[in-house]
Formats: structure tokens, sequence, C-alpha cells
């Protein structure tokens, strides 16, 4: 196994155990345009600052596995063309020398082999629509399953089945926690209609309930009400981007960058604000829950 390179910063506080929030580059790289993303990027790792915590990017540059970027790494993560890495393209990427993003798989997998135990996100990926014929179900999943990491995120995106994504998620024993709400969130809107089993009002309980687990677990926060998406404006991209990938014939790994371009591009901006805000509450709740985890010492 490649060795990490562990950022300073992040090495000390995980040393002395304080808390350490993981952030991925896959949504800096392949879900925001630059130069948007640096500033999504920056403002993340300040929430994270702010709160108590120190942020942890993570990344492959030149073959070698980041924990922690300084600001030149972040720079180049958000301008560079880079590869988009699941946890799969690991061993590809470090052996043969290339630099990519990685996904909440990936990023999952080199938090906890980091000693990190809490990550953010914006949205997991999940049972793709229409997965019954080109069984295209993110590895997300699975790592999420296998993986003893708290993930902070908005639900999924309604361009996956999400009824679908939630019965794997039951099969593979993850617990699905509501953070102040009883139904799974569906990323651009608050509520989708479907209930999650659990839900906790507070970073205490999510940070109890994480401990007392002993696995993954998805803590799913509903983006801030003031940039939730219009229903209306949210059905119409969704008809078009995937009218768009049947068009184009966009599959496997594309089918999550294309639809996101799809949604910035068609929305005139307003899925960009939404995207960043959500991003950031949900920083800011892992950072909280990342304090409550090791101001208790569980
Ligand atoms: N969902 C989003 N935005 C994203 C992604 C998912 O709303 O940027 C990214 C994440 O990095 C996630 C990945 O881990 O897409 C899932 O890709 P795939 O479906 O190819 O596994
Ligand atoms: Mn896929």
């Amino acid at each position: 196994m490649t060795t990490l390179h562990i950022a300073e910063e992040v090495a000390t506080a995980l040393a002395e155990n304080r808390p350490v929030v993981a952030l991925e580059s896959t949504i800096l790289s392949h879900g925001l345009p630059a130069p948007r993303n640096l500033a999504v990027a920056a403002r993340l790792e300040k929430v994270v600052r702010e709160a108590g915590a120190v942020p942890a990017t993570i990344a492959v540059l030149d073959g070698v596995p980041h924990i922690g970027l300084t600001p030149a790494e972040l720079e180049r993560v958000c301008s560079e063309d880079l590869l988009k890495l699941s946890s799969r393209d690991l061993g590809p990427a470090y052996a043969l020398g290339r630099s990519g993003a990685t996904t909440v798989a990936s990023t999952t997998a080199l938090a906890h082999a980091a000693g990190i135990r809490v990550f953010a996100t914006g949205g997991l990926g999940g049972v793709h629509r229409g997965a019954r014929e080109t069984w295209d179900v993110s590895a997300d999943l699975d790592v999420v399953a296998t993986t003893p990491v708290l993930i902070v995120c908005s639900g999924v995106k309604s361009i996956l089945d999400m009824g679908a994504t939630l019965e794997v998620l039951e099969t593979r024993s993850v617990p699905v926690v509501g953070y102040q709400t009883s139904f799974f969130p569906a990323f651009y809107r608050r509520e989708s209609e479907f209930e999650v089993p659990w839900r906790v009002e507070n970073p205490a309980e999510a940070a109890a309930v994480f401990a007392a687990g002993g696995r993954g677990m998805l803590l799913a926060n509903p983006i801030p009400a003031a940039f939730e998406m219009d229903s209306a404006l949210h059905d119409r991209l969704l008809a078009e981007g995937l009218q768009k990938l049947v068009d184009q014939n966009v599959r496997g790994k594309d089918v999550t960058p294309v639809l996101l371009e799809h949604f910035h591009t068609a929305s005139a901006g307003v899925s960009l604000d939404a995207n960043e805000e959500l991003v950031v509450s949900n920083t800011a709740v892992a950072s909280q829950v990342a304090v409550a985890l090791f101001g208790e010492l569980y």
C-alpha cells in the first residue's frame, strides 16, 4: 500500500486527538465550475476551522494520496483537468503516478486509513435510474457499508433512484439518520417522499449514535430553506437532464458530472448557489459532530 501524505496540521490534530473533518475533491473538480470551486473549497475549510476542527481535503496528486491540501494544492485540484477516482481507481492512480479527485467512496476509504471519523459532502452516489438494465450503482454505497466513517450529506439527488438507493442502504445495514428531519432530503429539495428510520436533533445526539453503532452511517441534513430550489424548476431541469443523457449516450462515471453541468447552466446559477449552501451547511454540521465526538472522547 502506498503511504499517505498527511498534511502537518492534520497529522498534529490526529496525534493530539483533536477533531478533523474530511472533505472530498470530486465535488470541486467535477461538480462545480472554476473559479467558483476554489472559492467554495476555501469557504468549506474556513467553516471547519470556525467550528474548532481541522479540515482535511482529500485528493491524489502525482500518484500520492494527500490528506489535507496546501492552498497551492487546493488550487491545483480546482484548476487542473483531474481524473475522477473512485475506490477501485486508487491503486492504478498510485502506481501510474496520476492525479485525481476523490469521490465519496475513495474519500471515505482514505479518511478512514488516516484515522479521520467524520466526512462532509454534498450528495451521496447511489442507485441510478434504469439500474435494472445498466447495473449502475455507485461504489459509494459499498464503502459506506464497510467503513466506520460518519458521512454528512443532503441525501441523494433526484437524478438517482432514491427508493432503490434507500433499499440498498437498508440491505447493507447502513444507519440513515435525519438531522432535524423525518424525511430523506433530495439534495436541491429539503424533503423527498421517503421517511428516514431515525432522526436526531443536535450534534451530540449524532455523535452518540455514531459512537454506539461502531460502523459507518449517513447523517442526512436538508439544504437550508432559503436556498431550496423551486419544485417546478427542479422538475424541469431533471427531465431535461435525463433526456440529455439519452441523446448524448452518456454512461458510467460521466452521468453525474453531465447532469450537474446541465443543472448549473440551465438554471442560470440557481443550482450552483444551492449546491454551495448545502455543502457549507453539511460541513458546519459535520464539524459540530466531530467536536462533540472528541469532546466526549468516544
Ligand atoms: N452527487 C452530487 N454531487 C457530486 C457527486 C455526487 O450531488 O459531485 C459525486 C461524488 O463525489 C460522488 C460521486 O461520490 O459523484 C458518485 O459518482 P458515481 O455515481 O460515478 O459513483
Ligand atoms: Mn456509476
